[in-house]
């Protein structure tokens, strides 16, 4: 059809459409109908819960879809600048209650479902996690697109569509299972297949040289092709129309490359050969610290960034033709080193796809790229080795060889034949094995380098990359992370919602969250107290019925309750925490009738993954059931103590969790946790924080005081210190006690536990767990006295949650916007 014909088709189409779908009950329940019988395929007069989830999920889809057309349209008429976010990992957890609050029509469709006989919490219940992220990193990423979104910035996201999410926790015996995630199992009502846009990415191969219009140039012949197909998934904002996209790419067989195989080889095996293709997207790797250096993980990292890069690229050509102008339309974000690649991908693509020159495609580069980093250690600096990059990517080894040497020949003439910081700095590192060092490329060519916390920038700065901060000072700064209160507030606590909302006064708190503060009035205030507690209250009951159904233990509400669930990480010391129960149980075994009245009584919760291979991690998972075990049938205790581990920790346990801890721990060695974000999730639910002076806990410290925090252990710049006493330090008695408990088997499993002893006794102990133990029990002891006066301890919470809105992602967002990306909002019209 030509234009006028299409134009003529275009408004009978939309006369013959409603100009949107209706949120009225009526509109709702007919719609969800509707999607019972046609799209579940079920009758109307028999469908089940999670059924009617998918019809639900479905109505709900449709909105969307309209919010994310309209906003696309927007987007493209205005063509802003916009901002691509690379991302290995995306942590979204559920979407329906997200997506229904952030369209501003959750009660709607509550009325429509009750109406129906239905209850919007029970049929949310039945999603399942998507768990495409191991953990802070991942679900960082999450946050910052509902951020994103909400305040109207043109972005895109790009990631990958693992078929199968991080691994399921199953506790056997009291010992960690890893089983598959095969999510998309039930469907995904949330994604969208885009069968067209679709591009081929090339692996192996050898590269040539050849002359075209009397020009040298390279020439990659690749040795595998695969397709890449786009799954496009809408992140709605808050509060506006605007609906951005979430673009996870998915592996397929390629049609183009394997004609050849058809012809000449086995049929069957041709087949079941191109099915390998799909590997690449299969499976999301579990560990989140170290790099083993495999091509499967090279090949997801490549896959995902040449798909993103030409999407980009084809997106720039529709409108542009001069590639002069790509940096004022195009922001590229590294989400850690795991994207890098992607520089050397753009600098292939405009090197040998678009000829242009080199000094005109380093122009360019140097004005996309931004890069942040989640990592202190030098040890969790990815590498990748030679041999496997030169393999895999023959043409872009060349490339950042290339880089590689201008940088150096740069560097000598500014800083002098200095050998050692030469070698230090270079993109290659030499030695029985060569890598390529993909820190120090992100470095080199994003014009910023971003921390995630004030105290991570600055060991950046003085440690990690001093010797590019000494070259390049103006590109150092940091975004403190934050997370989004509307996942985990508005969603998760309800309760804490409307009662922010009732005596704020307004809701825009949701929106704008500096307005947090205004609680600070009221901190003092009774009647609030009355409904602060109570709000707490029903949460503790949510959460102990929870620890009931999973575990058959009995929790009393009027105990502590005490959590620390994250990622299990030595640095992280849930040791730490598991040694002063054991304290804490050995105590009041010790305590005569009269001074057990004096106990807090404490239920304590410790949850979080072990990286499959991390033993040491996985015994720590096992000591913490042994001595629950023992504690929690002891009948001398009763409810003074009780500890509960919570198997397969997540981002839907996480919001029934959060909300009803009175306390939470973040225990981390100072200097080694980057941010930490699950402490601003708690400090945002009004629990108070017994932590170290680490990542972003610093920053918390400054805004609510020292006085509503339990702070203990030595500080960043002591750590080294400490550590060089090694031997001579002096652990408290106390420590060497607990310690002993358990190399004497008053758990059981003495020999198993023996290497965890080991780690933390003389000169082992990395961590310091002996050297801040007295500290971190007088933390704890400061933090029982708190909560015996009812009083202060209600004060302390509304001013941990009056002071959190520093940590939300809105403002670490808007910082990237101004000082990193320079992109301006783009509001979708009503
Ligand atoms: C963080 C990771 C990470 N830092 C490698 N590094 C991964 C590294 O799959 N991998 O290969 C996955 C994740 N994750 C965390 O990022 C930091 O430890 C936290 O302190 C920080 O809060 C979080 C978000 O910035």
């Amino acid at each position: 059809l030509d234009f006028g014909e299409r134009k003529g088709q275009a408004e009978r189409m939309l006369g013959l459409m409603d100009v949107f779908l209706k949120n009225d009950p009526i509109s709702l329940q007919k719609d969800i109908l509707h999607h019972v019988e046609y799209t579940v395929a079920r009758s109307r007069f028999s469908f089940d819960d999670f059924e009617a989830y998918q019809a639900l999920a479905h109505s709900v889809r449709d909105r969307l879809i309209e919010r994310w057309h309209d906003t696309l349209i927007h987007f493209k008429k205005e063509d802003p600048k916009r901002v691509y976010f690379l991302s290995l990992e995306f942590l979204m957890g559920r979407s329906l209650s997200n997506i229904v609050i952030n369209l501003g029509i959750r009660d709607q469709f509550a009325d429509a479902l009750s109406q129906l006989g239905f209850d919007f919490e029970v049929l949310a219940e039945q999603e399942g996690d998507a768990c495409l992220g191991n953990g802070g990193l991942a679900r960082l990423s999450a946050c910052q697109m509902d951020s994103l979104a909400t305040l109207d910035y043109p972005a895109v996201g790009y990631g990958l569509r693992y078929q199968y999410g991080l691994f399921r926790q199953v506790i056997v015996d009291g010992f960690q299972h890893e089983q598959p995630d095969y999510w998309l199992n039930f469907g995904n009502p949330w994604e969208i297949e885009r069968v067209h846009i679709t591009y081929p990415v090339k692996f192996y191969g050898t590269v040539t040289d050849e002359f075209l219009n009397g020009e040298k140039c390279k020439v990659w012949v690749p040795g595998e092709m695969v397709e890449a197909v786009a799954y496009d998934n809408p992140i709605p904002g808050y509060g506006t129309r605007n609906t951005i996209n979430l673009r996870l790419w998915a592996a397929k067989p390629s049609d183009q490359h394997d004609m050849e195989s058809f012809n000449t080889g086995d049929y069957v095996d041709a087949v079941v050969n191109r099915q390998r293709a799909e590997s690449i997207s299969s499976i999301l790797y579990p560990d989140d610290r170290s790099y083993q250096g495999k091509e499967l993980r090279l090949k997801q990292q490549y896959f995902f960034v040449s798909a993103s890069v030409q999407d980009i690229f084809r997106r720039f050509k529709d409108t542009h033709k001069k590639f002069d102008e790509f940096p004022e339309k195009v922001a590229l974000q590294l989400n850690d080193t795991h994207p890098s690649l992607a520089i050397a991908e753009v600098m292939r693509v405009l090197l040998d796809e678009e000829h242009l020159s080199w000094h005109r495609a380093w122009d360019i580069i140097c004005k996309i790229f931004s890069f942040t980093t989640h990592t202190v250690s030098p040890e969790g600096l990815e590498k990748i080795p030679v041999d496997l990059l030169g393999n895999l990517l023959p043409r872009h080894l060349q490339i950042i060889y290339d880089i590689n040497f201008n940088f150096v020949e740069e560097l000598k003439k500014m800083i002098g034949l200095d050998y050692d910081r030469l070698t230090r700095m270079s993109i290659v590192e030499e030695g029985a094995v060569k890598n390529i060092r993909m820190a120090n490329l992100s470095v080199i060519c994003s014009h910023t380098v971003n921390g995630v916390s004030r105290l991570h920038s600055e060991l950046l700065r003085t440690k990690l990359f001093k010797d590019f901060y000494d070259l390049w000072p103006h590109k150092f700064q940091y975004k403190t992370n934050g997370v989004t209160q509307r996942r985990w507030i508005v969603v998760s606590n309800p309760s804490l919602c409307a009662l922010i909302s009732k005596w704020l006064g307004t809701e825009a708190w949701i929106r704008d969250i500096d307005l947090l503060i205004g609680l600070r009035d009221y901190a003092t205030n009774a009647e609030l107290h009355q409904e602060w507690k109570m709000v707490k209250k029903v949460n503790k009951i949510r959460l102990a019925e929870y620890i009931e159904a999973m575990s058959g233990l009995k929790v009393s509400l009027d105990a502590m309750f005490d959590v620390q669930t994250k990622r299990i990480h030595e640095y992280k010391r849930q040791l730490l925490n598991i040694l002063g129960i054991i304290h804490r149980y050995d105590c009041i075994k010790n305590m005569d009738k009269n001074d057990r009245k004096n106990v807090v009584p404490r239920v304590c919760i410790i949850g979080g993954k072990a990286a499959p291979g991390y033993e040491i991690a996985k015994k720590i998972i096992k000591l913490c059931h042994v001595v629950a075990e023992r504690i929690n049938n002891d009948n001398d205790i009763g409810d003074l103590l009780k500890l509960v581990f919570i198997p397969d920790y997540n981002v839907s346990v996480a919001e029934m969790v959060i909300p009803g801890a009175d306390l939470s721990q973040h225990l981390s060695t100072a200097g080694h946790e980057a941010s930490g974000t699950g402490s601003m999730k708690f400090l945002m639910n009004g629990c108070l924080l017994l932590a170290t002076a680490d990542g972003s806990t610093i920053e918390m410290v400054e805004e609510i005081g020292q006085d509503n925090m339990f702070l203990f252990g030595a500080k960043a710049h002591e750590v080294v210190a400490l550590r060089k006493k090694g031997p001579t330090l002096k652990v408290p008695l106390q420590f060497s006690r607990v310690v002993r408990m358990i190399r004497d088997g008053h758990f059981g499993f003495e020999d198993y536990f023996k290497s965890l002893c080991d780690k933390i006794e003389g000169t082992s102990d990395y961590f310091l767990l002996g050297a801040d133990f007295m500290s971190y029990l007088e933390a704890q002891a400061a933090a029982d006295k708190a909560f015996v006066d009812e009083e202060r301890w209600t004060k302390m919470s509304i001013l941990s949650a009056a002071g959190s809105g520093r940590f939300s992602s809105d403002r670490t967002i808007q910082e990237y916007a101004e000082n990193t990306w320079d992109i301006q909002p783009c509001r979708c019209p009503f």
